[in-house]
């Protein structure tokens, strides 16, 4: 199918409207890793059943979840590809359990936090899955090392997603900028498809796994009672995949604490920071239903938050009913 005119290519954007906006080379070839490595994680997304690669590995990341072979392999094509980039200080991953020092890394190196292929449970059912990524500079004069990586999500100065889904699409965040670009894969590059993304004023869909109702405290299964007789529900189980309908349609994700997770389901460094941070420059909110994400003073790497993302005005009102006001 041909391509309509000349789009804007993600390396054009970095190269031009990127320095216009005082963005750094460095971190512009931090992104150009990410953009690098998704292709060759969606070309094995893609054929992982052709291939063989489906299914797990028979092991248990640093979280207690089951490995999937293609969480092993994205892990190792984000770490190599990051790695290569000469930006990349340190890099923490939802697939192991110790942080990786880049060793060599420039003065100004970036600190990469990242769910190398979230939705692992739809890996195998050909399910909209993606790749996660919350992107702090190093402190100046910085030795880096394991307590480096924990930071707090207001310090990020990127976050970005890619989405493999009916179409690839990368979502990049700076500051008060939200644009998302396609893969073209007859040309291997990603093309800019949706400048200056606002999440709609109207907010169109909930999502939450309705089967943790059961386990919710009185306040939360109120607050989600609200939603679901207001709005339509939409919930695919990739955490990224239901944000970025959200994002772009109207919408708020719900995964609060309940009793068999005290802390919530998702991971604070590598999927509530980034996509938090993507979603506060867009005009929308993150909260983990008592506290703003971005605020949140890490602990561990693999921590968990309770999150509750989308339209600004959804989740306020969501909080203050899980807050029993
Ligand atoms: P993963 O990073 O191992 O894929 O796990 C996180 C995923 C999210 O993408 C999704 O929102 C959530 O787990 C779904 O959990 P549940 O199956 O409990 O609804
Ligand atoms: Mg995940």
């Amino acid at each position: 199918m041909a391509v309509v005119g000349h789009r804007t290519t993600l390396e054009e954007y970095i190269t031009s409207e990127w320095r216009e906006k005082g963005l750094s080379d460095g971190l512009g070839a931090v992104i150009m890793a990410i953009a690098d490595g998704s292709r060759l994680v969606q070309e094995q997304v893609q054929q992982a059943a052709l291939a063989d690669v489906l299914g797990a590995t028979g092991d248990i990341n640093a979280g207690g979840d089951i490995v999937q072979r293609l969480d092993t392999a994205s892990s190792d094509i984000f770490v190599e590809a990051l790695s290569q980039s000469g930006h990349v200080a340190a890099i923490g991953c939802e697939e192991i359990e110790r942080p990786v020092i880049v060793e060599g890394n420039v003065a100004d190196g970036y600190i990469v936090l990242m769910d190398p292929l979230d939705g692992s449970s739809n890996i195998d059912v050909a399910v909209s899955i993606g790749s996660i990524f919350g992107i702090w500079q190093k402190r100046p004069g910085e030795n880096v090392n394991d307590d480096s990586l924990l930071r707090v999500g207001k310090e990020q100065v990127a976050a970005a997603y890619v989405v493999y889904g009916s179409s690839t699409v990368l979502v990049l965040a700076t500051e008060n900028n939200v644009c998302g670009f396609t893969l073209d894969p007859e040309v291997g590059s990603f093309a800019l498809t949706h400048p200056g993304i606002k999440i709609p004023a109207e907010c169109a869909y909930y999502s939450t796994n309705e089967g943790n109702n059961k386990v919710l405290d009185g306040p939360t299964q109120k607050a989600i009672t609200l939603l679901r007789d207001k709005y339509s529900q939409r919930y695919v189980g990739s955490l990224v995949a239901d944000f970025h309908r959200n994002l772009l349609k109207g919408g708020i994700f719900a995964y609060p604490a309940d009793q068999n997770r005290k802390d919530g389901r998702l991971r604070l460094m590598y999927e509530a920071n980034p996509l938090g941070f993507v979603a506060e420059q867009a005009g929308g909110a993150a909260s983990t239903g008592y506290q703003r994400i971005l605020d949140i003073v890490p602990e561990q790497l693999h921590q968990r938050a309770p999150l509750i993302l989308g339209n600004k005005d959804v989740v306020e009102a969501t909080v203050s009913v899980i807050n029993g006001s």
